[in-house]
């Protein structure tokens, strides 16, 4: 039993920020007086972080983001247990199973190509590089339901102004950790496609404000079927351009090779903008089942984010570049 004076003491309470992410430099710190005085259960408690290793502490002190949905939130147990992670199966209730296990810690993030300074990021390195922000994104998956999901995470272009792209740098690859030991899954012939998981951007949308490199949800960090720990959330295109478990980004000079049509380039195009005048070949793209939800609903052109970023694609024939 915990003897303390406030048993809901949590990592937050007690280690400066910069601590937050490091349990063996925060047990250090406490000294061996310090850990008696934490004693028992809440101990082990911050010795297992609930979800994964850069937690023991929920996220604080998040700055709202003005492109916050006001829709219903789904659950954290939706979320996070409804997933595509074809590394970890294709069903939508193996993820949540089979990515327990998933190391994501130590991580890091190379970031490379038409750059002015290659740099690999840690995780750590990447959790200090701006404030956290909680954004609340309609997030729609190709095959017709959607989810609205507190991200955390901050702008994509943080990120990519460190490393100071050159001017040819036109488009962004973004490649997925992929380990057979660890996703004995992640086989073209059990999952249908190709590995390592590839996406990529134009380069003007990666610098898009609501493209975001995301580290958490629902105040804490990415359960590992969410992509942890680190992933993209692009909320005006299909699920399937959010890649999950980010080890590489690549800035390059042409259009880069993605997952999803390398698979099948006649259904899945480069672009992936949520849009419901443009059919996918074998159903209609119209309307959406939002999870927990009977009745469909309309989707929206650019997945309702149409006022910002119309502006990236005009001129453009979107039947064409879908
Ligand atoms: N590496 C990787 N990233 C991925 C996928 C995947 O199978 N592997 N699936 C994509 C698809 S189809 C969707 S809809 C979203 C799902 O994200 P969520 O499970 O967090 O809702 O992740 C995307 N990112
Ligand atoms: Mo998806």
């Amino acid at each position: 039993m915990f003897r303390g004076r406030k048993p809901e003491l949590t990592y937050a309470d007690v280690t400066p920020k910069e601590l937050y992410f490091n349990r063996r430099k925060f047990l250090q710190a406490m000294g061996i007086a310090g850990a008696a005085a934490l004693a028992g259960k809440n101990l082990i408690d911050l010795a297992s972080p609930p979800r994964g290793v850069y937690a023991g502490a929920k996220f604080t002190n998040l700055t709202k983001s003005p492109f916050s949905t006001t829709e219903k939130q789904n659950s954290f147990e939706e979320v996070s247990h409804y997933n595509n992670f074809y590394e970890f199966g294709v069903d939508k209730d193996q993820p949540a199973k089979n990515a327990q296990k998933f190391r994501t810690s130590p991580w890091a993030v190379s970031v490379e190509g038409e750059v002015k300074t290659k740099r690999k990021f840690t995780m750590e390195e990447i959790l200090k590089l701006a404030p956290l922000e909680e954004r609340i994104y309609r997030h729609r998956c190709v095959e017709g339901w959607s989810i609205v999901v507190p991200w955390i995470g901050f702008s994509f272009s943080v990120l990519a102004k460190l490393v100071e792209p050159t001017p040819k740098a036109q488009f962004v690859a973004f490649e997925s950790y992929w380990d057979l030991g660890q996703m004995p899954k992640a086989r073209p012939e059990l999952a249908g496609i190709q590995f390592p998981y590839v996406e990529g951007l134009r380069m003007d949308e990666a610098m898009h404000p609501l493209t975001l490199l995301c580290v958490g949800m629902y105040d804490d960090v990415l359960p590992n079927q969410d992509g942890a720990p680190v992933r993209m959330v692009i909320p005006w295109k299909y699920g399937f351009k959010s890649i999950k478990s980010l080890v590489k980004i690549r800035f390059v000079p042409k259009e880069p090779p993605t997952t999803w049509n390398l698979a099948n380039a006649h259904e899945y195009g480069f672009y992936s903008n949520v849009n419901p005048n443009v059919d996918h070949p074998r159903w209609s793209q119209a309307r959406e089942r939002r999870l927990g939800e009977i009745f469909k609903r309309a989707t929206l052109m650019f997945n309702g984010y149409e006022d910002q970023v119309s502006s990236l694609y005009t001129g453009m024939d979107l039947k064409k570049y879908y």
